[in-house]
């Protein structure tokens, strides 16, 4: 078995982090309306946004406390050993410098800082292991197809080569990415063969996640919020949200109870990491950059859990 792929699996239980310039601030809130359609990071689609009132949102976006080395450390406490953030999501805005476009954190907002920059470098400082989530489809580049939520667009060719600049700049600027989490678009069997290879020529032990399409991923990626029933023989992984409903922020989402929801997500960490797989549960930081308290609580009694049953 391959050094890159043990220590993939051997991670088990990682953090996965939807964080966006425009639909975290927006918090699933369209014209002081709540937008009860769709998932929250998808606002731009499902309340119907124009593109350029939609990027006017970034000029909210100033995340006072936004702390990339307590993200880190929470992941720590939380037992997690691993972290996967929202590069690009569906709406295409950068949460990373970036020359192929001012639709960028640093370019386009007050806050001027690089989070992706960030959250690599604090982790890299707390040994917890960095990887990348990116969309290939991209609501904001104007030769991609046009906005759907269906999210099975083809990918142009301009769009393919815009994508490939967008990770060449990720794999080149931010020390190791242990694992790059495509999502969505479909892509030929050329184009994904071509991504893929691409990704390793540049960093051979980045894990690639099966989304890439064409079976070209190195691990698969069960649907989301979906765990397999049985063992099954190759490397996999669940990407777990706290709320069916939305992975990015949303100020109105309803609460159950904090303890149900622990025993919930307790139980299905459990039960996938007991079947061979990895665990990727999601939170959804505010447009301040601070972790929605009823997140971090959950996190933190799993890695209380996870401590006292000698896991962490
Ligand atoms: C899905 C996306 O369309 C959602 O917005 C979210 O990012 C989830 C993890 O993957 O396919």
């Amino acid at each position: 078995e391959p050094k890159a792929l043990k220590e993939w699996k051997d991670q088990k239980y990682s953090m996965f982090i939807h964080f966006g310039g425009i639909y975290s601030v927006l918090g699933g809130v369209w014209n002081d309306k709540p937008v009860t359609v769709g998932l929250s990071e998808q606002i731009q689609a499902h309340a119907g946004i124009y593109s350029d009132t939609y990027a006017r949102v970034a000029r909210q976006f100033n995340p006072t406390h936004w702390n990339a080395d307590s993200i880190a450390l929470l992941a720590k406490r939380a037992g997690m050993r691993s972290i996967v953030i929202t590069s690009k999501h569906h709406d295409g805005f950068c949460m990373f410098k970036t020359a192929t476009t001012d639709f960028n954190v640093v370019d386009a907002t007050p806050f001027k800082r690089d989070v992706i920059k960030e959250l690599s470098d604090a982790c890299r400082r707390h040994g917890i292991t960095f990887g990348l989530y990116f969309s290939l489809i991209d609501w904001h580049f104007p030769e991609a197809s046009p906005i759907s939520s269906h999210n099975s667009d083809l990918i142009t060719p301009a769009h393919h080569t815009y994508n490939k600049q967008q990770i060449t700049e990720l794999l080149t600027n931010y020390g190791p990415v242990a694992e790059l989490w495509f999502d969505m678009g479909s892509q030929s069997l050329e184009q994904s063969r071509d991504m893929r290879n691409l990704v390793h020529r540049l960093q051979p032990n980045c894990m690639i996640g099966s989304r890439i399409g064409n079976d070209m991923g190195d691990f698969t990626v069960m649907g989301d919020n979906q765990e397999p029933d049985y063992t099954i023989g190759v490397p996999w992984q669940s990407p777990a949200s706290f709320f069916d409903e939305t992975w990015g922020y949303r100020s109105w989402q309803k609460h159950v109870p904090e303890d149900e929801k622990y025993r919930e997500k307790l139980t299905s960490l459990i039960r996938v990491v007991s079947r061979g797989g990895k665990y990727l549960l999601n939170i959804g930081p505010k447009g301040d950059g601070s972790v929605v308290p009823y997140e971090k609580d959950i996190l933190l009694k799993i890695g209380s859990w996870l401590q006292k049953n000698g896991e962490a």
